[in-house]
């Protein structure tokens, strides 16, 4: 089953993905097994209360009690199934263990109908928002004031992660209820204004040069942030692209981020500066 649904299944890029394609795997041959088995139950009845055999409607109805203590098992595997395995599977879910040494944190807003997306940078705090702030030009409503916020890296429809590191994607919306889909991390979670929602996974493969935007129109290769919630007119285009980059890849292009927003340093401070970023950012060299 798995190996037949694969033909249409994306690329597995996620360490949590095969334990998704075989929970899929599972439940289509659940599906399975369930329409052969009331198929044939239909076919049955058709067959046994035909009216050229049953000309007068019977009254009475069933009388032996099978029927009920069918429906009593049923009830109660199915408590068995949410209490002893759903549960627990959904707290393991919930609650995955992190590596604290090799987590790659990043904001994701939705909107009406895009994608806005939020590094904290070098220091690795997100620095504040403002909902004032927010216009065209700063879709996050970033204050750059805020000295947490003058190295933070913002994007709009492209987000780039680590290959190998454990994200959490802290998810949110500015309006509607969004839903979060990256097929290729076998990842999909609703967007809701008002909550900060946590999403975690690890990709374990690099995105190809193929599927990198924008080459990756042409071939139909691209891995996309789909939104996977109807939410307006425009929710046809609410497309937005990420890619997973080797690690040093990853350092080597937010580091040119970073350079691009920080102000121009005076040079007495211009001077510390590269020896800081420097253990940071391996790839800052010459950046300033
Ligand atoms: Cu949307």
């Amino acid at each position: 089953m798995l190996g037949f649904l694969q033909n249409w299944l994306p690329v597995n890029a996620s360490q949590h993905g095969p334990m998704i394609d075989q929970m899929n795997a599972l439940v289509h041959w659940l599906m399975l097994v369930l329409f052969v088995g009331w198929g044939l139950y239909f076919l049955y009845v058709l067959f046994r209360f035909r009216a050229a055999a049953n000309p007068r409607a019977s009254y009475v109805g069933a009388k032996s009690h099978v029927s009920q203590y069918v429906e009593i098992g049923v009830a109660v595997v199915e408590v068995v199934i949410l209490v002893f395995f759903a549960i627990p599977a959904w707290a393991v879910w919930v609650d995955p263990v992190i590596d604290p040494d090799n987590t790659f944190e990043v904001r994701v807003v939705a909107e009406q109908f895009a994608w806005n997306v939020h590094y904290p940078g070098p220091d690795g705090v997100f620095g504040a928002t403002e909902l004032d702030l927010i216009s065209p030009t700063n879709p996050m409503g970033l204050d750059r004031s805020d000295p947490y916020a003058v190295d933070d890296v913002t994007a709009i429809n492209q987000l780039n992660m680590p290959l190998g590191a454990d994200v959490t994607v802290l998810l949110s919306s500015k309006d509607v209820i969004h839903s979060f889909a990256l097929p290729q991390m076998r990842v999909k979670q609703d967007a809701i204004p008002g909550l900060l929602i946590p999403l975690h996974f690890k990709p374990i493969m690099a995105t190809p040069t193929e599927a990198r935007f924008p080459a990756c129109n042409a071939d139909k290769t691209c891995w996309e942030i789909a939104c996977a919630q109807l939410c307006g007119l425009g929710h046809y285009r609410m497309r937005g692209f990420y890619t997973v980059m080797e690690a040093d890849e990853f350092d080597v292009w937010m580091a040119e981020q970073v350079a691009a927003v920080m102000p121009a340093q005076p040079p007495a401070e211009a001077a510390d500066a590269p020896a800081e970023d420097g253990e940071v950012q391996p790839g800052d060299d010459g950046a300033h």
